[in-house]
């Protein structure tokens, strides 16, 4: 255990540094569950309230990837620095989507101020959803200006992930079909910006329209989700979406909605942690002599349940 705090400070420090070997050894330990949170948090992990979190998400195909890719360029030619987390836990390290974001994105390989992470391995239930928010403050801590999270608009975990970020950009396509499927996959309410990408097909006005005739059905809102236009493949529409991001930042500062999304955020991670170590010195005593006989008497109906959880958790708390 002193070890591994030992060799996660050093990477930190070298990864600070520039030293891309050590992130990149810093993400797998905490891909892995190796880099306890608990041993992070006290280590070196802080997530800075100036790190602009942007999450994009669409279905398959869409051109996440593309925009994000163009994105980054014009992130850069701001002078601000960016950390891409790619998440596709359908695909395989070495498969087709994930080996396609990186001919997409290798174009920023050199670049010093970008770096690009694929996470795919799901993991254990609830492996990524725990990993992605450790890699995000990590990115943070190393004071990137903007960290994008990338992931595909399918599934409960998918959805979530990209809900914990600041500015939530959903893609779409022209075509009625896409804003239906986003209605029905939930980025409808999760989006803070919409996104038409692949603009250069016919349909992207028709698709503006009903987009916005479905946003002004739900309840009014304070903020009104804009839309965008964007030719991923070319650039075009990408300065516009970029404004938009930071256009939404500004609102949420000024609404104080910023402050509220670090409450929660620090809420949940201080409720996460004490579940975990409560959990850990649980296990550790229905493990030992003890807590066997005190699961036999609960089966054997001398103890309920309800009752021996309660008298555990009074030990926990303190501390016997
Ligand atoms: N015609 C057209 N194709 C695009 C556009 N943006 C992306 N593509 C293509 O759509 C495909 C899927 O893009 P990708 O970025 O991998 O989508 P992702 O799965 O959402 O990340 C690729 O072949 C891109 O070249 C666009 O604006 N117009
Ligand atoms: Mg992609």
């Amino acid at each position: 255990m002193a070890e591994s705090r030992f060799n996660a400070d050093e990477l930190f420090m070298k990864a600070k540094a520039g030293d891309r070997r050590s992130l990149g050894r810093l993400v797998t330990m905490i891909e892995s569950g190796y880099f306890k949170t608990a041993e992070a948090n006290k280590a070196i992990l802080k997530f800075d309230s100036n790190t602009i979190l942007v999450g994009i998400t669409g279905s398959p195909g869409a051109g996440k990837s593309t925009l994000t890719s163009q994105l980054i360029g014009s992130i850069r030619k701001s002078d601000k620095t960016v950390a891409v987390i790619a998440i596709d836990p359908s695909s395989p390290f070495t498969g087709g989507a994930i080996l396609g974001d990186r001919i997409r994105m290798g174009e920023h390989a050199m670049d010093s101020g970008v770096y690009i992470r694929s996470l795919a391995t799901r993991g254990q239930l609830g492996g990524l959803s725990a990993a992605v928010p450790e890699v995000v403050k990590l990115m943070s801590s190393l004071g990137f200006d903007f960290i994008v999270v990338e992931t595909v608009g399918v599934g409960q975990v998918e959805v979530e992930i990209v809900g914990q970020a600041d500015t939530t950009v959903v893609v779409v396509n022209p075509g009625w079909g896409d804003s239906v499927q986003a209605n029905k996959a939930g980025l409808m309410e999760i989006a803070d910006i919409f996104v038409i990408n692949k603009a250069d097909r016919p349909g992207a006005q028709e698709t503006a329209r009903d987009l916005k005739s479905m946003l002004e059905l739900s309840q009014s809102m304070a903020w009104l989700p804009p839309i965008c236009q964007t030719i991923g493949t070319d650039g075009t529409g990408v300065q516009d979406l970029l404004d938009e991001i930071l256009r939404h930042r500004q609102y949420l500062v000024d609404s104080g909605i910023l402050n509220q999304k670090v409450f929660s955020r620090t809420k949940n991670e201080l409720l996460s942690l004490v579940n975990e170590n409560i959990l850990n010195r649980a296990t550790t005593y229905v493990d030992s002599v003890e807590g066997s006989d005190l699961i036999k008497s609960i089966i054997e109906g001398s103890d309920d349940i309800a009752g021996a959880a309660e008298t555990l958790f009074t030990m926990i708390v303190k501390g016997l």
